[in-house]
């Protein structure tokens, strides 16, 4: 167990150095209280859903990888597992549900469907929380995706089912955001696209653009809710075009001055998200997050404090864009312990952040103005090595979360408690 009085002696110290290069490490702690993450319900159950009992994540290109035992298996199991998980992170979080977890009662209600009293118990556990919720239309995992396109679709019958969807998703989110008295992010993604080469690539995404104006005909309040719509370069058996590419949606989301959804595995594998927040705001007020670590392709690994991520969070601290952007995770791994997955995804997100905060921007920019390369360049290597491990245990102790690798235990055993009996 880690021993309170060292993390304090600790951070004393860690407090001082930091104050040497003109850091104030209290204000940083402070400040990481708006550092709000929206956690995404669907690494609990590998993105099944409740729509039936054996629900499983398919189509869209998109795939969980992986049987560890313990999966959520219901409403109470998710609700559980999520409750878990925030008494582990420092901060606050929110929920960001997707519509196939809706509180269906055993009745089979589909897409074009669904309406508020289908998620009123999860807005209400949200309310018991003390946490606001952001909703996501589920245009995969169903049959009427199974050919490839939803609200691309050339098919009336389909495009229609699922732009009453979103139209519905979008109403459902209003009334959440209304009931909370925090505005509701709704995220629009659809894997439409196509394995081979493809003729009519125009027509597609002229019909994308038809759908999603009649799917978002209804404006609401900006106080209940948020549009975004995220962009995808390509999915497995879906690589030769998608749909909503990132200029589809970046001239829509500009055009309509809505949310635009960067999700860091959705690019080409040199690309940086973090150099993109400072273009795309320029134009739009805000941004929605998807937050995750792609090995290879869009492969949502679990988000580890990494340099992608890193420069994400720098970009958005340095620039003061925290209050347009909205923080997101988009991982679903299902080899490793599920709760595990959440804490270690949620904290290194957070660290990033943290980190951003310990930086003495001002001096930086100075050496920079100034042409001080080589200086700026070793301020930057020299930050690498300050401590702020001192800084990030003595924010968890102050939270009264588990600090270091003490959460690992508790993961254990919940574990051994209720993941290994389901
Ligand atoms: C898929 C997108 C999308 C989904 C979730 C489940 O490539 O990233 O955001 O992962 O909506
Ligand atoms: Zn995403």
């Amino acid at each position: 167990m880690a021993n309170n009085e060292l993390i304090e002696k600790a951070y004393a110290i860690a407090k001082e150095q930091y104050a040497a290069i003109g850091v104030d490490t209290d204000a940083v702690l402070a400040k990481m209280n708006e550092v709000v993450i929206s956690l995404h319900c669907w690494q609990t159950d590998d993105v099944g859903g409740f729509e039936t009992a054996d629900a499983e994540l398919s189509g869209g290109g998109i795939q969980a990888t992986g049987n560890y035992p313990g999966k959520a298996k219901s409403i109470a199991d998710v609700r559980a597992d999520l409750e878990k998980v925030m008494s582990l992170l420092p901060g606050k979080q929110r929920l960001n549900l997707h519509a196939i977890y809706g509180d269906f009662q055993g009745e089979r209600v589909d897409r074009d469907q669904i309406e508020v009293k289908h998620y009123q118990s999860w807005i209400d556990w949200c309310k018991k929380q003390g946490i606001g919720m952001d909703f996501n239309a589920s245009c995969f995992a169903h049959p009427k995706a199974d050919g490839g396109f939803t609200l691309s679709s050339k098919d009336e019958e389909i495009r229609k089912f699922w732009v009453e969807h979103v139209a519905r998703c979008r109403a459902i989110s209003a009334e959440v955001g209304k009931q909370l008295g925090t505005p509701c992010v709704h995220n629009t993604w659809i894997p439409d696209g196509s394995k081979d080469t493809p003729i009519d690539r125009n027509g597609y995404r002229t019909i994308l653009k038809k759908s999603l104006d009649e799917a978002m005909a209804v404006k609401y309040p900006k106080e209940y809710m948020k549009d975004a719509v995220e962009s995808k370069v390509f999915g497995i058996g879906l690589e030769s075009m998608t749909v909503g590419s990132n200029e589809f949606y970046m001239g829509y989301a500009m055009q309509n001055n809505i949310l635009l959804c960067l999700d860091n595995g959705h690019f080409h594998p040199t690309e940086v998200v973090g150099d993109k927040i400072s273009s795309v705001l320029q134009y739009i007020d805000g941004i929605l997050l998807h937050v995750t670590r792609p090995i290879r392709w869009d492969s949502d690994h679990v988000v580890t404090l990494n340099e992608d991520v890193q420069l994400i969070a720098s970009e958005i601290v340095r620039n003061n864009f925290l209050n347009r952007v909205n923080i997101g995770l988009d991982f679903f791994d299902a080899s490793i312990n599920r709760i595990g997955a959440y804490v270690v995804g949620t904290r290194a997100a957070q660290k990033a952040f943290m980190i951003a905060m310990l930086e003495p921007t001002k001096t930086l920019i100075e050496l920079e103005e100034a042409g001080k390369n080589f200086e700026r360049l070793a301020m930057l290597e020299e930050l690498k090595t300050k401590p702020f491990a001192a800084v990030w245990d003595y924010y968890c102790l102050q939270a009264g979360v588990p600090v270091g690798i003490d959460y690992i235990a508790e993961i254990q055993q919940y574990e051994k408690d209720v993941l290994s009996k389901r």
